[in-house]
């Protein structure tokens, strides 16, 4: 570098050498990177070697193979859904669904089925390494939902990598179907109502990154919440595809609230709201075989849309009721690769495939890629135990505590935050009370994870729907129940209960009026303008202020841990999660053709002030690395 140059140069090394201008020059000491990368990679994986990482218990790093690599032909020419929507727009788009007779996928293997299996752990590096292979095995599929959700908060927050920086990467090796994603209405991929600019700007930019369809919901099933939306994917000509969330049961006469009537109506307000494609979220797989078939039939009859119908397997009811919707005349069903599905995952599309042998209707998808890609994810799925939930065949209970399939494993690591681990099945207990409590209301994100927290705050503090009432005044209930019933999520179809209300909100009060009318909006020129000086080694976007203006923390931390550690989505898995065992020997592509190859050689005793020192080569050459041991 510049300053081994100088110190080395003769004149200087005589002393001979006026070096008054180095005093008076403190720009010189301006390190715009003040460490390299390998040094910050190492300080990454000193890290995690040490300390482990947050959610897994072990530190003893399992033997993994490599996966095996999808054996597809690879195809030359992009001709897939993205090339109809580009060359035809989105009407043309609609009328080709229509002129299908199989039935067409989504895969959601990228997004709903490691978000419901691996608490949405997946990592870029994992998905990238196949990206070619999907886009010839799976160029027949009508989209792939790869983004949205939860992955959005995770990728900053537990992966440290950037969520856009996955979406262009994806999109650039897969030029040929569809991308997807889950934008829930005025929460965006938060867990809280944002200003109407912010979800405007944040659709349009996601568009402007390559998604296509978004499938849009409201966790209240409240139209007024998803105008905004719906208008900025129309804006932007891509495929405003709006969800009906599924919740209690149509074939019980003894439930009430949620009947066919309210779906169809609701039905007939998505497609006045402007809908091109109608989505049926069935987000806990509550959906039986047969109120499928109903509700299929009955909403074909009510609607011209093309109908879209998402569930999970978690019941293990999952194909039968495929199945059924197929026969009903269903559009498109989501599904997930045969190693990511089932559980409280998608049902498998491999599974899907043969199970429609000699049916009228069959899918529209090559089995063979399908089950090369599906060996893939099977051993990748391995780097990725800690993260399991644990659950291992169907659980019917579902029926009962109706939480979402996104959900399990989530609120199961919360459960384990708070210490409640060996009262799981109470926690679920509660859950299904709660919602009875709350007068059965949509539960999906953010509306379940409310009923999550409540369940979690009256296991925790052993209270019951009576002493939450009598003793109410003095509780303080958690920020998302409280904000719940002020009406900040918006309004739930019946109302909320009053007498539970009255205690949660003591002297504040609620609000029944589009949150996003009382919101102010979010400058974000300002925005990225205040973060480029907050962190003026980053080269601030407009993502990133987008990314900011949704949960601010999560995204300062995320810069944080980058500005430390570099871009450590170049790690592979086993290391990003496990760091390196002693004598290990990995390589590390930092960037195109630019490898590191890092030895963790050593590690040395704790010392007294808590630190250890770590022995690495790093390209042969040893490197000391002093590490903060935190136990
Ligand atoms: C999400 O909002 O992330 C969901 O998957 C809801 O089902
Ligand atoms: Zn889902």
């Amino acid at each position: 570098s510049f300053l081994e140059n100088v110190v080395s140069h003769p004149q200087f090394l005589n002393g001979d050498f006026n070096t008054s201008f180095i005093d008076k020059t403190s720009a010189l000491f301006n390190f715009k990177h003040p460490r390299n990368r390998g040094t910050k990679l190492l300080d990454y994986i000193g890290n995690v070697t040490i300390n482990g990482f947050p959610g897994v218990d072990t530190k003893q790093k399992p033997i993994f193979t490599k996966p095996r690599t999808p054996q597809i032909e690879l195809l030359t020419e992009a001709s897939g859904t993205k090339q109809i929507l580009d060359a035809q727009g989105v009407d043309g788009l609609v009328k080709w669904i229509q002129a299908q007779d199989d039935v067409l996928l989504t895969d959601t293997t990228l997004r709903d089925a490691h978000q419901s299996l691996l608490a949405t752990r997946m990592r870029t590096a994992d998905m990238l390494a196949v990206a070619q292979q999907t886009a010839s095995g799976m160029h027949q599929f009508f989209s792939l939902e790869m983004w949205g959700g939860a992955t959005f908060d995770v990728a900053y927050r537990f992966l440290k990598e950037d969520p856009w920086e996955r979406l262009t990467q994806l999109r650039a090796a897969i030029p040929n179907v569809l991308f997807q994603m889950l934008v829930r209405g005025a929460n965006a991929v938060g867990y809280k109502n944002y200003p109407d600019n912010v979800i405007r700007e944040f659709i349009a930019e996601s568009a402007e990154a390559g998604i296509d369809v978004f499938r849009i919901f409201d966790a209240l099933n409240w139209l007024p919440s998803m105008d905004v939306s719906i208008q900025a994917v129309r804006d932007a000509g891509k495929v405003a595809e709006v969800a009906l969330c599924y919740t209690g049961d149509i074939l019980n006469d003894g439930r009430d609230k949620y009947t066919v009537a309210y779906y169809k109506e609701m039905a007939r307000e998505i497609e006045q709201a402007g809908a091109h494609i109608l989505a049926i979220k069935d987000m806990a797989g509550l959906l039986k075989p047969e109120a499928a078939y109903r509700l299929i039939s009955e909403l074909k009859e009510t609607t011209s849309l093309p109908i879209h119908l998402h569930t999970h397997d978690t019941s293990g009811n999952g194909i039968y009721t495929y199945a059924r919707a197929i026969e009903a005349g269903v559009d498109i069903v989501d599904t997930a690769l045969g190693s990511m599905s089932g559980l409280t995952s998608q049902p498998s599309a491999n599974s899907l495939v043969y199970a429609l042998d000699g049916a009228k209707r069959q899918v529209r998808a090559d089995i063979a890629p399908l089950e090369e890609l599906s060996y893939y994810y099977e051993d990748v799925r391995k780097y990725y135990e800690p993260f399991e939930s644990g659950m291992n065949s169907p659980h019917s209970e579902v029926y009962v505590h109706e939480m979402p399939g996104g959900q399990y494993s989530n609120l199961q690591q919360q459960a384990k935050g708070v210490g409640l681990s060996d009262r799981w099945d109470e926690v679920k207990r509660m859950y299904s009370r709660v919602n009875a409590m709350f007068g059965d209301i949509v539960k999906v994100t953010p509306s379940s994870k409310v009923v999550g927290d409540m369940a979690l705050f009256m296991v925790q503090n052993d209270l019951d729907e009576e002493t939450v009432l009598t003793r109410g005044e003095t509780l303080d209930f958690p920020a998302s129940v409280i904000e719940l019933f002020q009406g900040y999520l918006g309004q739930p179809h019946g109302g909320f209960p009053k007498d539970l209300q009255r205690v949660i909100l003591k002297d504040r009060e609620a609000i029944t009026v589009r949150p996003g009318e009382l919101l102010a909006p979010v400058d974000l020129a300002v925005t990225e303008q205040l973060l480029q000086e907050k962190f003026p080694q980053r080269d601030v976007t407009k993502r990133d202020a987008l990314a900011h203006a949704l949960y601010d923390k999560v995204f300062e931390d995320y810069v944080a841990a980058e500005t430390r550690f570099g871009n450590i989505s170049v790690l592979d898995t086993p290391t990003f999660i496990y760091g390196l065992k002693i004598g290990e020997e990995i390589d590390v592509e930092i960037e195109r053709g630019k490898t590191l190859i890092v030895k963790l050689v050593s590690i040395g005793e704790a010392q007294h002030d808590g630190t250890r020192v770590l022995y690495f080569e790093m390209n042969g050459q040893s490197r000391e690395l002093v590490i903060d041991d935190v136990h």
